[in-house]
């Protein structure tokens, strides 16, 4: 086409925008998927990334973009696939895309949108926290003077929060955004001068509408006393329950390769480190047997206060990976595996698998990727709504509590307002000495994927940067769900689990695993404990933002209940009355758990 064409500029403004034009106009009216859009995407940067050169040597400039965007992922946040999609789709519409990257503070968003001269300025963030800080972004741009559209997104964020949180912040146009396939939509209308005013008047008129719908609902629900919905809870017979004892206490580390895993430093006290046999079997590269493992889990005694190292490879994690969420992250909305022989986009999911399962294959095969992770056991036992934890059987010195939220909201007879620590024998419950309980936590990770991605951008190749990235996410979920089955047979109950695949990702177990900032917890700053306990930065690589995000993204973390009734609820909306109680109980100011609770309060902050 370059030899075709006079000019190279020529070759992009020509053949290249109209197919990204063809592109962008066919996923708009939704005849096209965000795969092969993303993947068009690469063949258009690789193309222009050859010409460049030409257009260099003939010191032409590149193709006048419809307008240029700044985006960036809010401080304290590390989240960007959501971001990623969102800026590969504008770029095909010819939008000049300025990606500022994950934990961006408001200043430096504020400054290269005047800097570059922004026409429009995109927030992301994918947990709670993350929304406080795009109030306070919108409230910057509104103390400077600005008067550009801020787009809203991520999958914390919602249309409901943007009307109610944010818009009132900004007097110029804020708008929700819910994925990439409105993204063009919403920016051509934002951007547009014979669309703007009418774009701008019915998003405000829509989000007023969905502000008066707020505070209707707010008045109408009505939520017991916190006194009335602790007489309520979760009914549990501790008189003929004898809880589980796991086989070890204290902390178990998992890594890739154990030379290069630090000696775990927390909760094995008194003890002396055991490391397994055959050490070189676990030199980077090679898997380890998987009787290696096995004999590790079955010959831990129950006294065990050892810290266990436990090898892991990416192929054990691999067989644990839920694909269902992978495809709903590339838009392609199904389960997996009927999602493959879809009528209507099963030939689009299964190309997209794939290509996932071939770069899956070269991650597994080179370790492009690297998980770490540590769980533990502690004696617990609840105390109201907390859950203590004690250095040994004993429960004379307590190392840590976790606090709990219980739902509020008015129940039909017959049912519970359920509380994580109702699952925890209590201490006072009138046995001397108390029952003897058990909790247990981890925090698992999948190290390596910015740097792999980072490398494809290079090579611009935007899909494989995002397939690698969304790869990351489910192997490291598969990395909670595979621990959490070592868990189960460290209990003793999982020994004869006989699950499939398929009843893995049901849940059809016994016991849960909630992680805070989930609907059961909805306090990120539990996270800050459980880190502490399982020295998780040390033992697993991985850092807490001050927003309580996970460093690197591909990260879980959260605690194992292991009682039959055991079950995830949602707390939902919280009274004033709980609010106060629980910052007591924590030593905290009022307004700080209003500050992070805010999307639980029944009441306006
Ligand atoms: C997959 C997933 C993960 C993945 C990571 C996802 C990722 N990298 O984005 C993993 C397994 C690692 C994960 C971990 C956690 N997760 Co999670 N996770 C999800 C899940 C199931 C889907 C999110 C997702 O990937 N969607 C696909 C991507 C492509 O969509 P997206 O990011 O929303 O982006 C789209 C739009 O939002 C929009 N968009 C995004 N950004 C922008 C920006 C602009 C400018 C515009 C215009 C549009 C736009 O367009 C995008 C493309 O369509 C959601 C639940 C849900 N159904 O949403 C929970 C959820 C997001 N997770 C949640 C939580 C709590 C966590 C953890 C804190 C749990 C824990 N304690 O371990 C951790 C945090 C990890 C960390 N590093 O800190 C909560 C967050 C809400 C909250 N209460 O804070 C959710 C909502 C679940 C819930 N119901 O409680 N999670």
């Amino acid at each position: 086409a370059r030899q075709k064409c006079k000019r190279p500029l020529d070759v992009i403004e020509g053949p290249l925008m109209a197919g990204m034009s063809v592109v962008g106009d066919l996923f708009g009216s939704g005849k096209m998927f965000l795969p092969q859009v993303v993947k068009s995407a690469r063949v258009m940067k690789k193309a222009v990334a050859y010409l460049m050169p030409f257009m260099e040597a003939e010191k032409s400039a590149g193709a006048k973009p419809q307008g240029r965007i700044v985006m960036a992922t809010v401080k304290g946040d590390v989240h960007d696939i959501g971001k990623n999609i969102v800026g590969v789709v504008l770029q095909c519409n010819n939008y000049d895309v300025l990606d500022l990257g994950v934990m961006v503070p408001a200043a430096k968003i504020l400054e290269t949108a005047r800097e570059k001269k922004a026409d429009a300025i995109g927030l992301s963030g994918l947990i709670t926290p993350s929304l406080d800080e795009m109030v306070h972004v919108a409230q910057e741009m509104e103390r400077e003077g600005f008067r550009l559209p801020l787009l809203i997104g991520g999958a914390t964020t919602s249309r409901a929060h943007t009307a109610v949180k944010i818009a009132p912040h900004y007097g110029a146009s804020t708008v929700h955004v819910l994925d990439a396939s409105r993204a063009v939509g919403v920016v051509n209308s934002l951007l547009n001068e014979e669309l703007k005013s009418e774009f701008d008047r019915k998003t405000r008129e829509d989000y007023e509408r969905l502000r008066q719908e707020h505070a209707a609902k707010t008045k109408r629900k009505k939520l017991l006393s916190l006194e009335d919905a602790r007489e309520n809870r979760t009914p549990i017979d501790w008189a003929t329950y004898e809880p589980p004892r796991p086989e070890f206490l204290g902390v178990g580390v998992y890594a890739i390769n154990l030379a290069s895993a630090p000696v775990p430093g927390v909760g094995g006290r008194g003890s002396r480190s055991r490391t397994l046999t055959g050490t070189s079997e676990l030199e980077e590269g090679k898997p380890p047997k998987e009787s290696l493992f096995r004999r590790d889990a079955e010959t831990s005694t129950r006294d065990a206060r050892t810290p266990q190292r436990i090898p892991i490879t990416l192929s054990d994690l691999a067989k644990y990976i839920d694909w269902s969420p992978f495809f709903h992250a590339w838009e392609l909305r199904g389960r997996y595996p009927a999602i493959l022989d879809d009528f209507e986009i099963g030939k689009h999911a299964r190309e997209l698998f794939d290509d996932a399962q071939e770069l899956l294959r070269r991650i597994v095969a080179k370790n492009l990727l690297t998980p770490r992770g540590v769980h533990a056991f502690w004696p617990a036992n609840s105390t109201g709504d907390d859950v203590d934890l004690y250095a040994d059987d004993a429960r004379s010195e307590k190392i840590a509590t976790f606090y709990f939220l219980r739902q509020q909201i008015q129940k039909p007879t017959g049912q519970f307002n359920h509380c994580l620590a109702d699952y925890i024998a209590p201490r006072d419950g009138g046995h001397r000495p108390p029952i003897q309980d058990y909790l247990g936590g981890f925090a698992v990770s999948i190290h390596g994927a910015d740097q792999l991605a980072e490398e494809f951008k290079r090579q611009h190749d935007d899909y494989s940067a995002i397939m690698t990235k969304a790869l990351a996410d489910r192997l490291a979920e598969a990395f909670a769900e595979y621990l959490h089955k070592q868990t189960r047979i460290a209990w003793g109950f999982g020994r004869d689990e006989q699950l499939s695949h398929a009843d893995l990702i049901r849940e059809k177990y016994r016991g849960i695993r909630p992680a805070a900032g989930y609907p059961a917890c909805p306090d990120h700053a539990e996270k800050r404990t459980l880190f502490d306990l399982l020295a998780a930065e040390k033992n697993a690589g991985i850092k807490l933002t001050e927003s309580f995000a996970m460093h690197p993204g591909a990260s879980v973390s959260g605690l194992y209940f292991s009682h039959p009734e055991a079950k995830y609820f949602g707390v939902g909306q919280i009274g004033r009355d709980q609010v106060l109680d629980y910052a007591n109980r924590r030593g905290e100011p009022a307004v700080a758990v209003e500050k992070r609770l805010a999307p639980n309060l029944d009441y306006g902050i």
